[in-house]
């Protein structure tokens, strides 16, 4: 709450309204009249990530990389639940053994970075920085699968890797470097692959729904869209609000392919030597460019409980009388919040304005905030703030703790339901090609019928504006149709424009 005697003392104090600060911390564009801008704006201003002197590469500054580390915390939660070790593999990969399963890296080569010298030496061979890592993996698990025994072998490798794009950068979503997860599992049977592939692409939902509050559609590529090394590839999509789809992690079933190209066999149990089955998955960095986009407002950034690097905020307002107390009283809050595993900040800076810190915690995204003044003390009450809603609400001093924490789990779960409304909202049925281009062209994910060939697609491709085919239904069995291009039997897929 703002007194009339906290605006005089604002006027000392830096971060008024007035100060030079002012132009550098809220934003100047809404989301929805140039959401390109806006995205920039947010990235910078919430203080996420930077520019530096590299094209392409992008700086994750502490508050984002804060956001990674707890998705990261989630993931490998999850992974270690089914087995998964992490383990950690070269940077480098010879041209050589880069090169044995050409299937997978045609149509990638052209982003592959080459490290070529030491110092002015030529070396004899050049090696590849990976932009993923099946070869310098599967030339290990040539060596450490035997038998049966060593059978499921389930590793996952957090690391960055590096494709040299050329098209337009934008932070989180396409830059030169990033960071993921990479999962590498090998297994006995096709069908332990199979699960293997659902379970992860489970775990994906999980996370994009439950703990970023992203709704996403869930679904098997096309011919076209798949991983060429794969048999199969999985992916979850998320609907931005400018209309784009966003991958936001992808499970393949690779079958025998690499098996073969690597050598990797085993003793059965059958006593004959078999071939084994594997997948790889990955989720990376990219979902905090969909975090950004899917919750941020003309304020700023809206982070999900769940992933709030900070949960709560405590601002005291601060008098040179009172000062003491309200400190005491905040910081009793904030213990009581700890207790209930919150994470939560007081913010005690004397250099800034209250009015100065709602704006910067909100710009930065933080789901709740509790102020405090001196009023609120006599009162034995404290004011919540809900970032997403903005609503207020005063609570007795004695149940604030319990009430935030009963917000929190609100917001989260408000932030969900407002994402589907979304994508829900976002999928337009269509019954021809025409349809669908219309879909697309409204900035909608077009639903139709579609029998999943690469001729087909790229008929969708010419006449939707460059749209391509998303995802497409797994449980197709009761979900068949004559594909809107050609007739021939499809199931549900959804077309959209990608970033
Ligand atoms: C770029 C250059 C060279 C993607 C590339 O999806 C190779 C590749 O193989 C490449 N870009 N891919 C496909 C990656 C497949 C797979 N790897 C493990 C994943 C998830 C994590």
């Amino acid at each position: 709450m703002t007194t009339s005697k906290e605006k005089t003392a604002a006027k000392t104090a830096p971060g008024k309204d007035d100060s030079p600060d002012k132009k550098t911390t809220g934003l100047t564009v809404k989301k929805p009249e140039d959401f390109s801008e806006w995205y920039t704006q947010v990235v910078q201003k919430a203080d996420l990530a930077d520019y530096t002197s590299v094209s392409g590469c992008m700086v994750f500054k502490p508050y984002s990389y804060a956001i990674w580390e707890k998705i990261q915390q989630l993931l490998d939660a999850k992974f270690k639940q089914l087995g998964v070790k992490n383990a950690y593999f070269p940077l480098f990969i010879p041209e050589s053994l880069f090169k044995k399963e050409a299937e997978h890296v045609e149509g990638f080569t052209p982003e592959v970075a080459w490290v070529t010298h030491a110092g002015d030496t030529k070396l004899d061979e050049r090696l590849a920085i990976r932009p993923t890592s099946e070869t310098i993996m599967y030339e290990s698990f040539s060596k450490w699968i035997r038998s049966w025994r060593d059978l499921p072998m389930l590793i996952n490798q957090w690391c960055n890797v590096v494709r040299w794009e050329f098209k337009y950068p934008k932070p989180f979503i396409r830059t030169r470097e990033f960071l993921w997860q990479e999962g590498h599992t090998v297994h006995e049977t096709a069908k332990q692959a199979d699960d293997m592939v659902m379970a992860i692409l489970n775990i994906y939902n999980e996370i994009a729904e439950q703990s970023l509050a992203i709704a996403v559609q869930s679904g098997r590529k096309s011919e076209q869209e798949k991983f060429a090394g794969a048999l199969y590839t999985t992916t979850i999509e998320a609907l931005m609000p400018d209309g784009k789809a966003l991958q936001m992690g992808t499970s393949h079933q690779l079958g025998q392919n690499f098996a073969k190209a690597f050598g990797i066999s085993f003793l059965g149990k059958d006593g004959k030597h078999q071939m084994p089955w594997q997948t790889s998955w990955g989720m990376s960095t990219r979902v905090i460019g969909a975090l950004i986009m899917a919750h941020g407002d003309d304020k700023g950034l809206v982070l999900p409980p769940n992933i709030a690097p900070v949960q709560v905020v405590i601002v005291p307002i601060l008098f040179e009388d009172s000062k003491k107390e309200v400190l005491a009283v905040a910081e009793k809050i904030k213990q009581q919040l700890q207790k209930e595993n919150v994470t939560v900040e007081v913010d005690d800076r004397e250099t800034y304005t209250a009015g100065w810190k709602f704006n910067e915690w909100e710009l930065k995204g933080v789901p709740l905030r509790i102020e405090l003044g001196p009023r609120d003390l006599q009162g034995k009450q404290a004011v919540l703030f809900r970032r997403d809603t903005a609503a207020k609400e005063t609570v007795k001093l004695d149940g604030v703790a319990a009430a935030a924490k009963k917000m929190l789990g609100e917001i989260q779960q408000s932030l969900y339901n407002k994402s589907r409304q979304q994508l829900e909202n976002g999928i337009a049925p269509a019954k021809s090609v025409t349809e669908v281009a219309a879909a697309v062209k409204n900035k909608k994910l077009a639903k139709a019928y579609f029998c999943g060939s690469a001729k087909c697609e790229a008929e969708v491709k010419e006449k939707a504006d460059g749209a391509n085919s998303r995802c497409m239904t797994l449980d197709d069995e009761e979900k068949k149709g004559k594909c809107v291009v050609c007739g021939k039997e499809g199931v549900v897929t959804y077309f959209g424009k990608s970033y």
